[in-house]
């Protein structure tokens, strides 16, 4: 059966011109720095950004850590949020392989991390603590509904975290739905971090990537890091060919993506049993809940949908994820809400 999946945007496959551009890839040994489709994408990724250089690495998983392992030594801290991809799905790598401390904060609803919160958790220095070297934010906030974050807050808890003689590193993943739901360009929302992440493989369908991006001395030690994860990769521009068309093709049509999770919401709003969040989607992501007397749980729910051709992310026991990407049209909209219409009707 050909489903019509929602359950993210990792789940995009290749567009037909970034298969094109794979089988016609030019590549080199990366490890050497010798390969031109790497060496491009990463100066094109970097002049998106308007950073200095970039990195290309193998996941959004990968970018983060290598970022945090580059800013920060063992016994280290870095301050995010509760809700932060980094804590919840990244399989406790910072604190496995680094020894650096994750001090949370409660991200608040909307994704950002209260600036007092932020304040009351940078340590003194002192000997019974260990030393908070920097904070991280999340954009767009994938479990907080895919809400953006917008340049002038990140530029405040830059100001913040530098006054304290800490950096900042975004995780990016969505950095480009994040600027398309606020209609900016992505270097205003890159400006006052010294570090990002984005990935090539959610909604800009790339098969395989994130790039990690900053100043050029940042990079050279990232580079290392890189390697010391297994993460030096040889004749890889089959794969960067993919996210060079990503970058120039892909990033300006995010708005259809969020214009039709703003569909799937109005069909779904119609749906008996089912309680929208307030104001979702902030961008390519609807969140929803099964309402108390809704006779099934998510899971039983889920599988009934898959019945109908309709895959959906589970994210709790009664709540849903539903991601819109490149290969959802808005007759798959249709289908959906149709499909939840006659599971929960
Ligand atoms: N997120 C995935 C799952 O892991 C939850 C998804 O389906 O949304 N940062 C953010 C904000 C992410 O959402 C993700 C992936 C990552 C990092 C990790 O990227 P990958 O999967 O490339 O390691």
């Amino acid at each position: 059966m050909e489903y019509i999946d929602l359950r993210s945007d990792t789940v995009t496959k290749p567009t037909p011109e970034m298969w094109e551009a794979m089988a016609h890839a030019e590549v080199g040994d990366d490890v050497y720095g010798e390969d031109p489709s790497i060496n491009r994408l990463q100066e094109l990724a970097a002049e998106r950004l308007r950073k200095e250089a970039a990195l290309f690495v193998a996941s959004g998983t990968m970018g983060n850590l290598a970022a945090i392992l580059t800013h920060c030594g063992r016994g280290d801290e870095v301050i995010l949020g509760d809700k932060a991809h980094t804590v919840l799905f990244e399989a406790g790598g910072i604190a496995a392989l680094g020894g650096i401390f994750p001090r949370q904060i409660p991200n608040q609803p909307d994704g950002t991390l209260a600036l007092d919160e932020i304040l009351l958790a940078i340590r003194p220095d002192d000997a019974h603590h260990p030393i908070s070297r920097l904070v991280t934010l999340e954009n767009t906030h994938n479990r907080c509904g895919g809400a953006p974050l917008s340049a002038a807050y990140t530029q405040a808890v830059s100001d913040l975290a530098h006054q304290h003689g800490l950096l900042l590193h975004i995780d990016g993943a969505r950095i480009f739905n994040a600027a398309a739901a606020l209609g900016v360009d992505a270097r205003e929302l890159a400006a006052p971090a010294d570090s990002i992440t984005f990935c090539l493989s959610k909604g800009l369908c790339a098969p395989v990537g994130s790039l990690l991006c900053g100043s050029k001395e940042f990079i050279a030690r990232a580079h290392r890091i890189r390697k010391q994860l297994g993460g030096g990769m040889r004749q890889a521009g089959v794969l960067a060919a993919a996210g060079i068309v990503a970058l120039q093709c892909m990033t300006e049509r995010l708005v259809e993506d969020h214009r039709r999770a703003r569909l799937l919401a109005e069909g779904l709003e119609q749906v008996r049993n089912l309680v929208l969040d307030p104001g979702t989607p902030q961008s390519n992501m609807v969140f929803c809940t099964l309402a108390e007397d809704a006779p099934a749980d998510a899971p039983q729910v889920a599988s009934a949908l898959a019945e109908h051709g309709v895959r959906v992310g589970i994210v709790g026991k009664r709540r849903f994820r539903l991601v819109t990407h490149y290969w959802i049209s808005d007759e798959d909209i249709t289908r959906a809400v149709e499909a939840f219409s006659l599971v929960l009707g």
